[in-house]
């Protein structure tokens, strides 16, 4: 029989919904991506947070089917963007086609990741197919795209709620991602995010986000 315990209900009001949630929304609303970063040192136990806010989303079957490896070795980041460099050069000289070239122009982006030693930290999120037991058997998880990614998001939304910054980063091909950080076979990398504060004046591509009549469509009574 599966235990089930009391849920804590944090029992708001409707007006008190409404109103942390349009806070948020504003909030969240101020959310970029960046480049640059600022020498300002993170604290090993925000960073901690951070992961275990991530690690609280949700996951097919609550296998919670990720590592976050936690890098602020500056010898690990060297070799990290050393690595990142190469495949990059790469791939904006060869591997991405010209459509692509011409829809990443407006973030000014090319093969420098400069942020990939800057940033105080970077964590790159693992997703692992399987579980190996301690009898060396597997145990399979499910959905692990989609609950890697629900945990991305949350590191990513507890990352700004903190102040911070950061960027999705998916060099590609990232196996050497593997190789650095000496994960099993039964991990793949799924996204490299630099954490840190963002450098005194920096600036972001003038970008606008969709408004909520060109993202939702409606189903009501009549
Ligand atoms: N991975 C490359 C290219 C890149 C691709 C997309 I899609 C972006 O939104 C941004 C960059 C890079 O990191 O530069």
């Amino acid at each position: 029989m599966p235990k089930f315990i009391p849920f804590q209900a944090q029992n708001l009001s409707a007006e008190e919904s409404l109103k942390k949630a349009l806070e948020l929304e504003a909030l969240m609303e101020k959310r970029r991506s960046i480049r640059l970063f600022s020498e300002r040192p993170v604290a090993k136990e925000l960073v901690q947070s951070l992961v275990r806010t991530a690690s609280s989303a949700p996951s097919g079957a609550h296998k919670q089917p990720w590592t976050f490896c936690i890098i602020s070795d500056p010898e690990i980041k060297q070799q990290i963007r050393q690595a990142a460099e190469k495949e990059e050069y790469e791939s904006y000289s060869n591997r991405m086609s010209e459509e692509w070239l011409e829809a990443l122009k407006p973030f000014g982006t090319n093969w420098e990741k400069p942020f990939l030693e800057r940033a105080p930290y970077l964590i790159v999120i693992f997703k692992k197919s399987y579980d190996i037991l301690p009898d060396g058997s597997r145990s399979k998880n499910y959905y692990v795209n989609e609950s890697v990614g629900l945990a991305a998001g949350f590191l990513i939304s507890a990352i700004h709620q903190a102040g911070l910054v950061t960027l999705t980063h998916t060099p590609s091909p990232m196996n050497f991602l593997q190789e650095i950080l000496q994960r099993p076979k039964n991990e793949k990398p799924f996204l490299l995010l630099p954490i840190g504060y963002a450098a005194e004046g920096c600036e972001v591509p003038d970008l606008r986000r969709k408004s909520l009549d060109e993202v939702a469509l409606y189903w009501e009574a009549d």
